[in-house]
Parts: structure tokens; sequence; C-alpha cells
């Protein structure tokens, strides 16, 4: 099936569980962890995931499906696959906080070659077709073409993963005497949106799951942007990484003092 129209039909099932989002009846959301007491998960998460799973695969049967939620985690490495995460943001989604999205990837052979990422409280649609170009809401996108002196950095600080969180501070530290300011979205597809769309210059957020990060790269990347693990080397979308994205001119060598 032509890509093009992929797309749009992603878009348009990304655009429904938007809705439910903002619909959503956080009173009743049936929060409950998934073994450490900071690690949520919501019916709402569970119900998006089933939902993009059950039309994702009728858009492309074929498919691999790989999803944060309920160990749906085939492999991606071969062939056509959906990389999925229904809510990015869930602690935000639980505290109401209105800063999640739905992230949606597809992928041919382990490489994104389609990212959709939907802010449903800023009704903001970004899209990224390899080799295309990215858009928000049917606009093309570009990374900032700000040094970091003049920028902002975004990054992700791990609390879940307590043996991460002063290698995590230490980077913040870094970064802190580089830029101008510092932001935390809680929701790393949002920030890798944030970049591409040219409005921050840096993100940075230690170990990484493919769901989180896989269509984002993809919109960082055709923005003009570029996206390496934190060490410089290339990322790859099917196991966790340590993702570092950021415009045009911005100089990441001291990340690796
Ligand atoms: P999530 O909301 O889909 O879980 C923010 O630092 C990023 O980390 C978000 O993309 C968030 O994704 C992810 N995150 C939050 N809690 C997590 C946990 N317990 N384990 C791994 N990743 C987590
Ligand atoms: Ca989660
Ligand atoms: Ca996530
Ligand atoms: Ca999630």
């Amino acid at each position: 099936m032509e890509k093009i129209m992929i797309l749009s039909e992603i878009q348009e099932v990304v655009r429904e569980c938007g809705q439910l989002m903002l619909r959503a009846d956080h009173a009743h959301a049936g929060v409950e962890n998934k073994g450490k007491y900071n690690d949520l998960v919501t019916r709402y998460d569970k119900a998006i995931q089933d939902i993009l799973q059950k039309r994702l695969l009728d858009i492309a049967p074929d498919a691999h499906f790989l999803g944060e939620e309920e160990n749906v985690h085939e492999s991606i490495a071969k062939g056509r696959a959906f990389v999925v995460d229904p809510i990015d943001g869930t602690t935000n989604f639980v505290k109401d906080y209105k800063c999640s999205v739905i992230s949606v990837a597809m992928t041919m052979d382990g490489e994104v070659t389609l990212g959709v990422i939907y802010n449903p409280y800023l009704d903001e649609m970004y899209t990224a077709q390899k080799g295309k170009g990215a858009s928000c809401n049917g606009i093309p996108i570009h990374v900032s073409d700000h040094v970091l002196h003049e920028g902002i950095v975004l990054y992700g600080s791990a609390s879940y993963y307590r043996e991460l969180i002063d290698e995590s501070f230490r980077l913040l530290r870094l970064c802190a005497d580089e830029a101008m300011d510092i932001r935390r979205s809680g929701s790393a597809a949002w920030d890798l949106c944030t970049i591409a769309a040219g409005r921050a210059e840096m993100f940075f957020e230690l170990r990484l799951q493919p769901w989180d990060f896989a269509a984002g790269s993809l919109l960082v990347t055709e923005a003009g942007g570029t996206v390496t693990c934190v060490d410089g080397s290339p990322i790859a979308i099917g196991k966790p990484c340590s993702i570092l994205a950021k415009g045009t001119q911005v100089d990441d060598a001291f990340m690796r003092k």
C-alpha cells in the first residue's frame, strides 16, 4: 500500500485515540503500577494500545507489533513493523498535567520509515516520512540553528532508574553550564517533537525504550537535526538506547568529557 495512504490512516486512528485522552475520566483511570511504585499504567494506556494494534494491523496485516504495554513485544528486525507508545507521559496523564502524546512509528527491516506523534492537548499532529521531511499540522518544520549558549536543553531524568540518577544529573550539570535554560516535560516523545519543531536546541535522556524514541527520532532527522546515542554512536531502533537529539549548531562534545 502507498506510504502516503498509510500515513493518513495512522493519523486518523491516532487522532481518535487523542479524543479518548481528552475525554478521560481521571477519577476512574484504573491506575496501577507495573512493579515499581512510580512505573504507572492506566486503562487508557491499555485501551489505546489495543485500538492502535487492531487498526494498524488492519492497515498492514503482515506487520509485526511492538508496543509498551501488555507484553506485545515482537521483534522488529525483519520486515514491516509498528512501534507504538499509546501514551508517552503516563505520569503526566495520571496527574492531568496535560503533557502526554501518542507515538507511532512504522519500520522496515529495523529502520523507521514513518513517524506520527500526536499531542491532543495542543491538537498538534507531527508526521515524518523518511526522505520527505517532517511537518506539524501539515506545515514543514525545521530544527533550531541556534548555538547552545542561546538554547534550551530538554532532559529526562530517569527517576524510575535509580542507578542512572547520578549520571543523568552529572550530564544535566554540564548542560546547565552550556545552555541558556533547562526543561523537563515528562514525555520523551514530546521532547523530540519540540526539538524537531525548533523550539529547543538539545534533548537527552538515558536508557529510553524503542517506543519512546522511534517516531520522534525520524521527526528530528527529517527536520534537519541529528539523533545519536549520548556517547555519539549511531542509534539502533530495536533496543534500549540513551538518546541525544539536537539542532544544527549544537556542539555536544562537552557531554563526553
Ligand atoms: P511513559 O510515560 O510512556 O512511561 C520521561 O522521562 C520518559 O520516561 C517518558 O517517555 C516516559 O514514558 C518514560 N518513563 C516513565 N516512567 C518510566 C519507567 N518506569 N520506566 C521506563 N520509562 C519510563
Ligand atoms: Ca510507561
Ligand atoms: Ca514512553
Ligand atoms: Ca507509555
